[in-house]
């Protein structure tokens, strides 16, 4: 008897899956085994840049001896095709910024009175990295200067660059001024790769992809690192707080209400409206006992992160949460949203309603986003979950399992939690580093993905790198998949970290697997490695930290763009999966050595767990031997300093009395 293949590693979804099987419902899963992807395509050497095309560049000696029609090489073909990949998830992680910034300008204009300022420190913080003055100046005032200067960054069309690109360690600043690869305007970048990439522009690889390397870096650098500080100071800095994942945060006898997708913007208006008595009493006289909310993908991230709004997981289990039959309404607005669950939701009572004016898919309810009645419409929202809870019925996959999470380790968080107010810093995190007793970090991001035992690889690398003392954060489906597995509590520390890890993790009364945030939040991982630079003792720079990023399951070309801007910026990154240039040599050897050589950074792509983590840990040892740090001996540490305790901390807080430094 052949063993059954199982679809996803998560046995809560799974049950799901199999409950779906047998009641005739099809999922990604399911599509997944059925749509073999084209192995021409798949491998980048296919291109349909024009309409002499679609060229297939294939056959014996393809990369020295196809030719398109136009005679593009394969080289050319695979490059081109990459750098519109990290256009479009650079243009995604943008787009949702510039929101996110016009939401920030309106709110100083007194344009959004739904909205407000929540973290005015913070606002003071990017005040301070744009030289704006704030002292003595009302908060609007500031606000309007920052939201105006953030929005420049898009259309910028003279000379100058993105403004965040000077919180980068000096170092890595200069290595891309030297290749020529500072972006100036995000807009100007992402419209520059779509005319390189034209029948008939740009045609050497390595120029092709140095522009690729520029246009992540107006993601990372700009949109993204954008939305998250933006986001920080209308909704307030993460800090750490309980929350729960995984299918069984929706209840029987509750309105369930689901927020998915990418801007927080509305989300945060339907936590708000969610808890008002009036809601509450309108819930009830349905029938119900309240209402739950929870969330899915990136949006769950953004209101986990801030509220501790429970999760009910990532990509893949969209269509599984509708699955449980316990889902009143699911709001979806940009990114990540699979159409398929509208059709979904018509096997069960599930209202989809779609909120963006960019986003619509037919058969959903489009109820497009108005920030300037935003609670309004977050309370239509909750009403029209709350009239459809009568129509349950009892079918569906009902699932109990849940796991408690503590998520919220923003950068300004990490830094208090290493000394408190008056003494944040990242000292205690290097110095156990420069100790061995954290051998190094890694950034575990992207997507899950229903190719693989869906979220598998994320719970296989976050056990064992964690197990052999590195550190990790995790961010957007990484999170989830961590989450809904149990993984994110500080006791996972004392059952699965190495010693020095664990040691560590203890004295500062942190989880081994910090979740810091969604995919944009990815941006905090830049800033904490450029925090780790300018406080010494590791690389002056990102490049030749001990330190690699890790997208496992990814499939979104966000992650592409995450996963280059990562190594623009001085990260080895490792992506599981097929690489969607693995057609050309010539491509893979600009990605991994050129981009080492220039900038200490590479791409790879690994389909083998067991390799990325073996690749992983020889990049981190490999950095250590160039710091000449103590050499790693797993459980060979010396505790040479005492790390301050939680108690200790607040302790000395108390006496001092200053503000916390973090958000809310
Ligand atoms: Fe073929 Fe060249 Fe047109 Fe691409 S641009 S489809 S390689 S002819
Ligand atoms: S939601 S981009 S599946 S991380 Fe940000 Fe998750 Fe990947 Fe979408």
């Amino acid at each position: 008897m052949t063993e059954k293949k199982i679809k996803s590693a998560n046995e809560a979804a799974e049950k799901i899956i199999e409950w779906g099987e047998a009641h005739d419902m099809v999922t990604c899963f399911e599509r997944a085994e059925k749509l073999k992807p084209c192995p021409i395509g798949a491998s980048g050497a296919c291109c349909k840049a024009c309409h002499m095309g679609p060229c297939r560049l294939v056959g014996k000696n393809a990369e020295e001896a196809a030719r398109g029609v136009c005679g593009a090489t394969l080289a050319t073909v695979a490059a081109r095709n990459l750098l519109r990949m990290i256009a479009a998830g650079s243009a995604a992680h943008s787009d949702h910024a510039r929101g996110m910034a016009y939401t920030l300008l309106a709110v100083a204009n007194g344009e959004a009175k739904d909205f407000r300022i929540t973290d005015v420190k913070k606002l003071y913080r990017v005040a301070g990295y744009l030289d704006i003055e704030f002292e003595g100046r009302e908060v609007n005032d500031v606000a309007r200067d920052v939201a105006t200067r953030l929005i420049e960054d898009f259309g910028r069309q003279g000379t100058g660059h993105v403004n965040f690109l000077s919180r980068a360690p000096e170092k890595t600043q200069k290595r891309w001024e030297k290749w020529g690869i500072k972006p100036r305007g995000v807009d100007r970048e992402i419209v520059e790769a779509m005319h390189r990439t034209c029948i008939g522009v740009d045609h050497d690889p390595d120029h092709i992809l140095l522009h690729g390397l520029r246009t992540a870096l107006t993601d990372g650098w700009g949109g993204s690192m954008i939305s998250t500080d933006i986001t920080d100071i209308l909704f307030g800095t993460p800090a750490p707080v309980k929350a729960e994942a995984s299918f069984g945060i929706f209840e029987e006898n509750m309105v369930n209400l689901v927020v998915h997708g990418h801007e927080p913007l509305l989300a945060e208006m339907i936590v708000a409206a969610v808890s008002e008595s009036g809601m509450v009493e309108y819930a009830k006289s349905k029938g119900a006992g309240g209402i739950n909310l929870g969330g899915m993908c990136c949006t769950a991230n953004e209101v986990l992160m801030r509220h501790g709004i429970p999760t009910a997981g990532g990509f893949t289990n969209q269509e599984l949460g509708i699955m449980t039959g316990l889902v009143d309404a699911i709001t979806v607005d940009v990114q990540c949203i699979m159409p398929a669950i509208v059709e979904l939701s018509k096997k069960f009572h599930t209202k989809v309603i779609t909120t963006s004016e960019k986003a619509m898919i037919p058969g959903a309810i489009h109820m497009e986003f108005d920030e300037e009645r935003a609670m309004e419409m977050a309370r239509d929202v909750v009403r029209l979950a709350c009239d459809n809870f009568p129509n349950r019925t009892t079918g569906g996959s009902h699932i109990t399992d849940k796991f408690p999470v503590i998520g919220g380790f923003s950068h300004e968080y990490i830094e208090y939690m290493q000394g408190g107010s008056w003494r944040a810093s990242f000292r205690p995190l290097n110095d156990a580093i420069m100790a061995g007793r954290i051998r190094g970090v890694v950034g575990l991001a992207g997507c899950d993905n229903p190719r693989v035992p869906s979220t598998g690889i994320h719970k296989f690398l976050a056990t064992e790198l964690i197990k052999h003392d590195v550190l990790v954060l995790s961010t957007g489906c990484g999170s989830a998949a961590c989450g809904t597995a149990g993984y994110l509590t500080p006791e996972m520390a004392l059952e699965n970290a190495g010693l020095g890890l664990r040691e560590v993790c203890e004295a500062i009364g942190i989880p081994p697997i910090l979740h810091v945030g969604s995919c944009v939040d990815n941006s905090r991982i830049l800033t904490i490695a450029s925090a780790m630079a300018a406080e010494g003792g590791l690389s002056d720079e990102i490049g030749g930290m001990p330190a690699v990023g890790i997208a496992p399951e990814w499939m979104s070309e966000k992650a592409i763009a995450i996963g280059v801007y990562f190594a623009a910026s001085g990260l080895p990154v490792i992506f599981g999966g097929e690489s969607p240039v693995e057609a050309s040599r010539e491509v893979t050897r600009i990605m991994t050595e050129v981009w080492f050589e220039r900038f200490m950074g590479a791409l790879h792509f690994e389909p083998d767990p067991e390799k990325i983590l073996e690749m992983t840990l020889d990049y981190i040892d490999k950095a250590r031997e160039r710091l000449k740090l103590r050499k790693y001996e797993p459980g060979k540490f010396a505790a040479e300093r005492v790390l301050l305790s939680m108690a200790d901390r607040r302790k000395l807080d108390k006496e001092a009395k200053p503000h916390l430094g973090v958000g809310g």
